[in-house]
């Protein structure tokens, strides 16, 4: 299958286009280098040293004589997306470029209105590139499980069978999202709809939680291939930031009282969700959602595990609450369906700590790039509401101490 990757540099991207190539697909990528450039910006970066995207590509060609195509450019600007897709006339298109970070976004009006931009407007243009030169194209849109928040009900699949009033409906599951970004996620997957329904184009929104680990397959092969690995309060995630801080003896940053509840997933079963999305496509029409992840965690059972698995291998890990930067429920009812993935055949790889240890010690032989100024959170969501009186930095309290909960 002809298959295009936006965001084919990034975290996510460039493992999955390795693996579709590796399965036999004609693999084409597109990044604006967004995600090297706000590092850049901020003086921060990956803790694995990632090679140039050419680079990479040359790589792999080496190695598989496969080769994967690369176009330079932004997808906000439809025309360059266009040619894209005209040239390329992909059947399938993983979309990844947006920019991914829920604190990143809410940063500021600027980083609020980038998000937002980025997201919905890379996504629209998008949608009338497929309308206009590939209607047939089926759609993979990276969406999150943060799209729904924390309600006191099960998380349905995308769509609710409601009873208002004595009459039934399937209407798409209420959002409750908590950032700037998770918001823009939620505009996407309406534009999605919109076009699957007005249009009859097809699409798969995944729906997908937080993701952790840092080798795929593919990327093993050679160092050279290694993908992203990123630790800093932007582009972090829990257990990967939680995972550094252990190995470089900074205390584990629990926000709050630890109880928020997510969907976790390890990267190599991203790459095979969204295969087993592209080897059974949604219907012309069709918008299908499917919730990506294998494990629900608390944050505190995370840091828990992180700590046992740090402590076997003799590190000194500690636990620790910092005051919530952000609003969000610190202890709440969460169960989310995710049946579909699993239905079509996933076979997960699940968090226990011999998995942690492989990925602390893979961080442990790139210790000395930590940037450990990069790790303690000082975006908030209401500025000027932490303890400390205006000081940006969060500072850490013991793991009992009481924190504000929001829903
Ligand atoms: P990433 O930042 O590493 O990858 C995104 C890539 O897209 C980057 O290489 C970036 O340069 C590129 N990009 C951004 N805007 C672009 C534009 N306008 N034009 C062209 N390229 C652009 O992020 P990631 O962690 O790999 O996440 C990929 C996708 O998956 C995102 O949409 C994110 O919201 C979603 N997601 C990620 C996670 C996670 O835990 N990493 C979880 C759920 C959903
Ligand atoms: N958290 C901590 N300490 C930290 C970092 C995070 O306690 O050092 C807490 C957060 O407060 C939050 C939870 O852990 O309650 C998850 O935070 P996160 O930074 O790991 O994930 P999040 O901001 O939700 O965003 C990430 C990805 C995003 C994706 C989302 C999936 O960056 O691209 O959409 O996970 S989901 O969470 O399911 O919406």
């Amino acid at each position: 299958m002809r298959i295009l990757i936006l965001g084919g540099d990034g975290y996510l991207g460039w493992p999955t286009a390795l693996r579709l190539s590796a399965s036999g697909h004609e693999i084409a990528v597109v990044d604006n280098f967004s995600r090297r450039r706000w590092h850049h910006e901020n003086s921060t970066d990956s803790l694995t040293p990632i090679a140039l995207l050419g680079d990479r590509i040359d790589v792999w060609e080496g190695l598989s004589g496969k080769r994967i195509e690369s176009f330079i450019g932004d997808i906000e600007d439809g025309e360059f997306l266009d040619r894209i897709v005209r040239t390329t006339l992909p059947e399938a298109i993983v979309h990844y470029g947006e920019q991914p970070s829920a604190p990143f976004s809410m940063v500021s009006r600027q980083h609020a209105v980038l998000t937002q931009q980025t997201n919905v407007i890379g996504t629209l243009n998008l949608l009338f590139s497929i309308r206009d030169h590939v209607p047939n194209c089926h759609l993979v849109k990276l969406g999150t499980m943060g799209e729904y928040g924390t309600p006191n009900i099960d998380i349905e699949e995308g769509f609710l069978e409601i009873e208002h009033k004595g009459r039934r409906d399937l209407l798409p599951f209420p959002k409750l999202p908590g950032s700037l970004y998770h918001l823009s996620k939620v505009h996407d997957s309406h534009n999605i709809h919109f076009a699957c329904r007005t249009w009859g184009l097809r699409a798969t929104d995944l729906n997908q939680g937080v993701v952790y680990g840092i080798e795929t397959e593919e990327t093993a092969a050679d160092e050279r291939l290694v993908t992203r690995f990123d630790y800093d309060e932007y582009f972090g995630t829990a257990l990967n930031r939680f995972c550094v801080q252990a190995v470089i003896g900074h205390p584990l940053t629990v926000y709050g009282r630890g109880g928020q509840t997510r969907g976790l997933l390890n990267i190599r079963d991203t790459l095979q969700c969204v295969e087993l999305a592209v080897a059974h496509p949604a219907k012309l029409s069709e918008f299908r959602v499917f919730n990506q992840f294998t494990q629900q965690f608390t944050i505190a059972e995370v840091a828990e595990l992180v700590q046992r698995a740090g402590t076997e291998l003799g590190y000194d890990v500690r636990v620790q609450s910092f005051p919530n930067p952000r609003v969000e429920a610190e202890e709440h009812y969460y169960n989310a369906v995710n049946t579909k993935l699993h239905d079509l055949g996933l076979q997960p790889h699940l968090l226990d700590e011999q998995l942690v240890q492989s990925m602390l010690e893979t961080i442990s032989r790139h210790r000395d790039r930590v940037i450990a100024r990069a790790i303690v959170p000082r975006t908030r969501w209401r500025p000027g509401e932490l303890p400390g009186g205006g000081h940006p930095a969060a500072t850490p309290e013991t793991l009992s101490d009481e924190s504000s909960a929001a829903r």
